[in-house]
């Protein structure tokens, strides 16, 4: 066996990380329960994506596991009690990716408004000597909720206020030191906006956050866009309300089941859908992985995270 820390990896990783971990650590992908027991004992560490998490069977197989280093910000899939009562380290991507998904947030609030997509698909058919197009919705003087105001929810409103819209959030306690509105019920904040913007963290305190009651307040002019987790949204709900056009529109980044999605939303002509792609840039996937890697690399140099979140 390797004298080198084996790293699991979960997600796939960049050619660059590879490159750059294999020079310290002996890499297994995981494919299958019944593989990983063959090199169990040797695993150290993992890296994993926000959104793959680590699951609990994963977890609980490496009698060995000091230290996970998450591709992302999100740890709801992450059992952090199992963590610090085993005393397994977790590193995240912490300030590495806030300005592309807060565009995110705003890109699929512009195309979902706009009608981008729709209208791309009628150019390309050739339709646009023959027929004309419905009208789009104006962003100026609308209001925009912001659901969850951490610094994802805080770099949207930036961006939001240049568009003269009227900003105004839901969290779970006020942030004083913004210019915006702390709106402490969520029905209230769905009521009263445009957009209501989904940037809360996953986990148990936020699922389903988003049920019928909060597209009702919504209402038949309202679009929800989220750039979070797909379980804030009961997406049964979610499904319905925007087939009966009892919502405007929505624009989804994260959905429940991922890559495997409800096959219902291919049939919605109101909502824009992208593969959690939020923070899939070049520049900011190349600043995550490095720190992806330099995570592991202090913690096995001298026992440090530069990000630790346990
Ligand atoms: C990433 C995410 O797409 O940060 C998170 O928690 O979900 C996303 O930024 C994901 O982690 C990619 O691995």
């Amino acid at each position: 066996m390797s004298s080198r820390p084996g790293i699991l990896t979960i997600d796939p990783i960049l050619p660059f990380m590879r490159e750059r971990l294999e020079q310290s650590f002996e890499l297994h992908p995981y494919t299958t329960p019944e593989d990983l027991q063959r090199f169990a004992p040797s695993i150290r560490g993992i890296t994993t994506g926000g959104a793959s998490g680590v699951p609990a069977e994963i977890m609980n197989a490496l009698p060995n596991l000091e230290v996970i280093s998450v591709n992302g910000v999100g740890t709801d899939r992450i059992d952090l009690q199992e963590a610090k009562r085993r005393n397994i380290r977790v590193a995240t991507t912490q300030n590495t990716l806030t300005e592309d998904v807060a565009d995110m947030a705003v890109v699929l609030m512009m195309t979902v408004m706009r009608d981008v997509v729709n209208n791309d698909r009628f150019v390309r058919a050739g339709s646009w000597p023959h027929s004309p197009l419905p009208l789009s919705r104006s962003l100026t003087k609308k209001r925009v909720g912001i659901a969850g105001f951490g610094h994802i929810g805080q770099a949207i409103a930036k961006r939001i206020s240049a568009f003269d819209m009227e900003v105004a959030y839901f969290n779970s306690h006020a942030k004083p030191d913004t210019p915006y509105r702390f709106e402490p019920d969520l029905k209230s904040l769905a009521e009263w906006c445009d957009v209501l913007i989904l940037a809360v963290s996953g986990g148990a305190r936020s699922a389903n956050m988003i049920d019928n009651d909060i597209l009702t307040a919504l209402g038949k002019d309202g679009f929800l866009i989220n750039i979070a987790r797909g379980t804030v949204v009961d997406e049964n709900v979610l499904l319905e309300a925007l087939k009966e056009k009892r919502i405007a529109g929505a624009g989804l980044d994260v959905f429940q089941n991922e890559p495997d999605i409800n096959p219902a939303f291919f049939a919605l002509t109101n909502t824009v859908l992208q593969a959690h792609q939020a923070s899939a840039t070049v520049e900011t996937r190349t600043a995550m992985g490095n720190l992806v890697v330099n995570n592991l690399i202090a913690y096995f140099t001298d026992g440090t995270l530069l990000t630790p979140v346990v």
